[in-house]
């Protein structure tokens, strides 16, 4: 469309920056938006800047990604010195240094024997390569029968099409045809009428877990390759294992050889306590891990998934000049995600950024409870730096409560974010107990304004 046409479509259509109509945005109300666009410029620390030039705080790492903060110079500095070394390398039949060194880092990172790391640009691409890697695996092991899958009600394992099939959010499906077959759902674990207000992992519903021997019962244990879940579910509101779940996940999965594939795109990286995993917080360990934003700060898309020992080693067979496993991505492991992952490891390191959750844990808890008894706050949930605030919605207009208070706290220089009626914390591990009280001093004000 010409820029004379774009104007004619209506104010919508202008910005000081040009027009705004060509850009189709992910997941994004687009009218609404391009008709009182939101602009974010620059960001350093905890701040980002506008195109008005106001800071406002981030109280969610960007997109859950940002943990070490926004353009820390350990890992800005990487990436301007990568580019200009070495820009690109093929990713097939070829290496470059700093992926190799990142793969050790972080499997030494991992719990248990998730020893080999394969590279991705993102959390939907990690979740189809371990949900493809668990079959492969399956076949590679002499048992093809396994093809089915596992995810749970309320998941939220990101975009491809492996992604949507073993998710479990209803628009995030229905749009886009019959997805994979095979896949069945465990319920979802959100139980407001037991566990409203716990702190951390709440007490009751570890036994939902069981209702894995139904879907056993149904179709064969020898037809199922993986069970696919979120620790702790980000995406569709903070939804928290009930005290015992995982525990309980892994043993039925063990008992039916089934593969446990934890999907830790948000809680990888300190999010959740002093741990680089959910899994080793949780001391339950999965057989895949997938993971991106935090791996590299949300600066450069990397996504990575980690694979157990055995599962590697199935695949090492065969003659020496066989690909082992048909898969791969243009980018995966490319030298400015590398490079970018590396100084986020050192950064997280050398500012102990995971021990820090673990310290800020029990004031941003007691800070979120403070909330208890405020119009419409129906629940609040919270572990390590992670904290949600459930709302009433308005009767016949869901989501429009939450959003609202997304409006007036980025008028009053806060970022949150929503997801249906459920306003979602996440900042960076940097934050000060003095951000921690304007986020929340913040969020009360606009929330005892709330239609
Ligand atoms: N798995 C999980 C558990 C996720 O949270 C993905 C996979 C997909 O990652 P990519 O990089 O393909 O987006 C995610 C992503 C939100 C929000 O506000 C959450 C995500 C992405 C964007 C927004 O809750 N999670
Ligand atoms: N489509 C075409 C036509 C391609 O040639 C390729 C890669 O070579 C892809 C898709 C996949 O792209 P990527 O490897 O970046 O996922």
């Amino acid at each position: 469309m010409s820029t004379l046409e774009s104007i004619a479509t209506g104010p919508s259509a202008k910005h000081a920056n040009g027009s705004l109509e060509e850009f189709w945005m992910p997941f994004s109300a687009n009218r609404q938006f391009k008709a009182k666009p939101r602009m974010f410029v620059s960001a350093k620390d905890m701040h980002y800047t506008t195109d008005d030039g106001r800071d406002v705080l981030d109280a969610t790492a960007g997109l859950w990604c940002c943990n070490a903060g926004h353009a820390r110079p350990k890992i800005v500095d990487a990436v301007q010195r990568q580019i200009a070394e070495l820009d690109y390398a093929p990713a097939f039949q070829m290496g470059h240094p700093k992926v190799f060194q990142l793969a050790e880092r972080l499997a030494a990172m991992m719990p248990g024997s998730l020893d080999h790391i394969f590279f991705t640009n993102s959390g939907s691409e990690s979740v189809d390569t371990a949900l493809k890697i668990a079959l492969a695996y399956h076949k590679t092991n002499g048992q093809e029968g396994r093809t089915r899958f596992v995810g749970r009600e309320r998941g939220y394992h990101g975009v491809g099409f492996g992604g949507i099939s073993v998710g479990g959010i209803g628009n995030n499906r229905r749009f886009f045809g019959s997805m994979l077959t095979g896949v069945d759902h465990l319920p979802h674990t959100h139980d407001l009428s037991k566990n409203a207000y716990s702190k951390g992992v709440p007490e009751h519903g570890a036994d939902l877990a069981d209702d894995l021997e139904n879907i056993v019962a149904l179709h064969g244990a020898e037809t199922i390759a993986a069970v696919i879940v979120e620790p702790v579910a980000g995406s569709t509101g903070v939804l928290l294992p009930p005290k015992g779940y995982l525990q309980r996940l892994r043993e039925l999965c063990t008992k039916h050889g089934i593969l446990l594939i934890f999907d830790e795109v948000i809680t990888a990286f300190g999010r959740v306590g002093n741990a680089t995993t959910a899994a080793e917080y949780f001391g339950v360990q999965p057989d895949i891990i997938t993971m991106a934003k935090g791996l590299t700060s949300g600066t450069i898309p990397m996504g990575a998934v980690a694979v157990d020992a055995k599962i590697y080693d199935a695949f090492m067979h065969g003659p020496d000049n066989a690909i082992e496993l048909f898969h791969g991505y243009t980018y995966s492991g490319h030298p400015m995600a590398a490079a970018a992952g590396l100084a986020t490891l050192d950064t997280y390191e050398e500012e102990g950024l995971f021990a820090r959750t673990a310290e800020l844990a029990p004031y941003w808890e007691s800070a979120l409870h403070g909330l208890k008894g405020l119009p419409h706050v129906i629940d609040l949930r919270n572990i390590g730096l992670i904290g949600a605030i459930e709302l009433q919605g308005i009767e016949g207009k869901p989501t429009a409560r939450a959003f609202d208070a997304f409006l007036k706290c980025y008028d009053k220089g806060v970022l949150i974010r929503t997801t249906g009626d459920i306003i979602a914390l996440s900042p960076p591990l940097i934050i000060s107990k003095q951000q921690i009280d304007i986020i929340f001093d913040t969020i009360s004000a606009v929330i005892k304004d709330l239609d």
